[in-house]
């Protein structure tokens, strides 16, 4: 049956009418314990999702329609390795390279778990070798920068993950992200570093991804511009790639690639091999404990009851602005300088798992899927977007991310970085009357002006501090929420066919860049315009 014909689906559409327009400063003096009911705990979060605007009466009727939908269904298939990625037939087994349960995770009868911690094994050793100094370059020099080559998903994860958990990083190391084929990353990324201590870890699943491969032969170059031997390619080159061919044919040694496995989709990669990078930043007890703050989610995810079950709270509250209320986009706002980067792997694993138009049967649907997701830390922030969220004529729900410790106790910085974040999501949900702002001695011309209308949502995510666990615990959050919207949306959030069109479509147009006659153009008159313009350019 079509979602939007559901009757589930009739009920929040007459909901969004009557709780929809309620404003929050009502919901909450009707209720003084709001905060209290409304406020879940799990994996060292505590969610206080009171400043929705929703009732019990639409929590239950978005319950209903998840059930109808075959949420929780979609959830225990993916667990148990059915193959629910359909346009790729593919499992969709990230869960599996964080099970910490000691229990097997079987596609089709195989157990997955042998490979996964063989890998993960030989990740611990030779991280400890790389920290240890034990692992040289190629003149005996010890490493000391770690550049991983990689993009999307073999980049945002780990890089994300490598800023938020940098204070427990091995400080004695550089580690650096190249990922744009722009040369000016891999330029200014290599430009102080000395080759002879710098080791790069070219992560790619395919091993054909065009930047990925430039850059890898970049690196090739520049390292033996210094050390002229073929043979130090495997002193300071390893790979993580599910294709031990290609990564052969580059010219790495294969015992220094790093396996994963087609069922890992590349947003949800970097629990995998993928996260060499931060083993060796962080050493493997760190990168244990992330994974099993992100395996205490997925238990979490699989078994608390849906009332209290955080991944499919948030996913449900995303799904009611953005299907009832017209939302078009959710922001991302941590306060924590740590996690600069968060809303940028957010983007990815929400926006390219449900961008989509097109239903699982493939159908196009009739209704809104993926929100845009964006966001900064705060209190940056304010100082520039919250404009629009506090006044501008949109809804914007937001989650407000806070730690109540930090690592640089640095005199009150703490506490006001947090009273800010409390401020915030007070003023934008109970804003500012008009009698208030008149009460202030306002002149009459400015009172709309300094009025907050308010009624502005916003989730509050708080844990004691940030660590590997409850930072595992946090994107494991972020990604099942993003399951249970894709689910309920019926749409396959596993694969990313619009990443592979920009694959293809620049590999035409580059020969013809550089062709040594004029090429016969044969685009739209904008694209052969521009090409022409460049090539006479260039
Ligand atoms: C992620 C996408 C995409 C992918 C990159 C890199 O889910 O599939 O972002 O990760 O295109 O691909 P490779 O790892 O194959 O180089």
């Amino acid at each position: 049956m079509k979602l939007t014909e559901r009757d589930e689906w009739k009920v929040l559409e007459r909901l969004s009418e009557t709780v929809g327009a309620q404003h929050l400063r009502e919901l909450f003096a009707e209720e003084p314990g709001r905060a209290e009911r409304m406020t879940t705990e799990a994996c060292g979060w505590r969610l206080d999702w009171s400043k929705n605007r929703v009732t019990d009466e639409v929590m239950q009727a978005l319950l209903a329609l998840a059930r109808a939908a075959g949420v929780e269904t979609l959830r225990d298939q993916m667990l148990a390795g059915e193959r629910i990625n359909i346009t790729e037939n593919r499992a969709v087994l990230h869960t599996a390279l964080r099970n910490r349960s000691g229990q097997p995770v079987r596609i089709e009868g195989e157990d997955v778990m042998p490979g996964v911690l063989a890998v993960l094994d030989q990740m611990a050793d030779f991280s400890a070798a790389v920290r240890s100094g034990a692992w040289t370059g190629y003149t005996g020099k010890r490493i000391r920068n770690i550049i991983n080559i990689g993009i999307g998903g073999s980049d945002l994860g780990p890089a994300m993950v490598y800023e938020a958990l940098k204070s427990q990083s091995d400080r004695a190391l550089t580690v650096r992200f190249v990922s744009n084929v722009d040369g000016t990353h891999f330029a200014e990324s290599t430009r102080d570093l000395d080759p002879e201590e710098t080791l790069f870890i070219i992560a790619s699943k395919t091993f054909t991804t065009q930047e990925t491969m430039t850059n890898a032969h970049s690196a090739r170059t520049w390292l033996l511009a210094t050390l002229s031997d073929d043979a130090a390619i495997a002193k300071h080159c390893v790979a993580v790639s599910t294709n031990a061919e290609a990564v052969a044919a580059f010219g790495i040694d294969t015992a220094n690639m790093f396996e994963f496995w087609e069922w890992v989709g590349g947003r949800y990669s970097l629990w995998s091999a993928i996260g060499l990078p931060l083993m060796v930043a962080l050493g493997p007890d760190h990168f244990t404990a992330l994974l099993e703050g992100a395996h205490a989610m997925d238990r979490h995810f699989a078994e608390a009851p849906a009332e209290a079950n955080l991944p499919m709270l948030m996913g449900l509250l995303g799904i009611w602005y953005n299907n009832f209320l017209d939302a078009d986009s959710h922001a991302v706002l941590p306060y924590d300088q740590y996690l600069h980067r968060l809303a940028a792997h957010l983007q990815q694993v929400d926006m390219e798992s449900n961008g989509k138009r097109v239903d699982r049967d493939g159908n196009v649907v009739d209704y809104q899927t993926g929100p845009i997701i964006w966001g900064e830390p705060g209190t940056n922030g304010q100082h520039a977007f919250y404009q629009l969220i506090h006044q501008g004529s949109k809804l914007i729900p937001a989650d407000f991310i806070g730690f109540c410790t930090t690592h640089n106790a640095l005199s009150d910085h703490h506490d006001k970085l947090m009273a800010n974040c409390f401020a915030q999501t007070e003023a934008l949900a109970f804003g500012k009357p008009p009698e208030q702002v008149v009460a202030e001695d306002t002149p009459a011309e400015l009172v709309t002006h300094k009025t907050f209308e308010g009624n502005r949502p916003t989730n509050t995510l708080l844990a004691d501090a940030l660590t590997p666990h409850t930072l595992g615990a946090l994107v494991a959050l972020y990604e099942h929420k993003v399951f249970v919207q894709g689910a309920l949306w019926h749409v396959n959030s596993f694969d990313q066919w619009g990443v592979q069109l920009g694959k293809e479509l620049a590999a035409k147009i580059l020969p013809e860049l550089d062709a040594a006659i004029e090429p016969d153009l044969a685009h739209d008159s904008s694209t052969n315009a521009l090409i022409a313009h460049y090539r006479a350019t260039r």
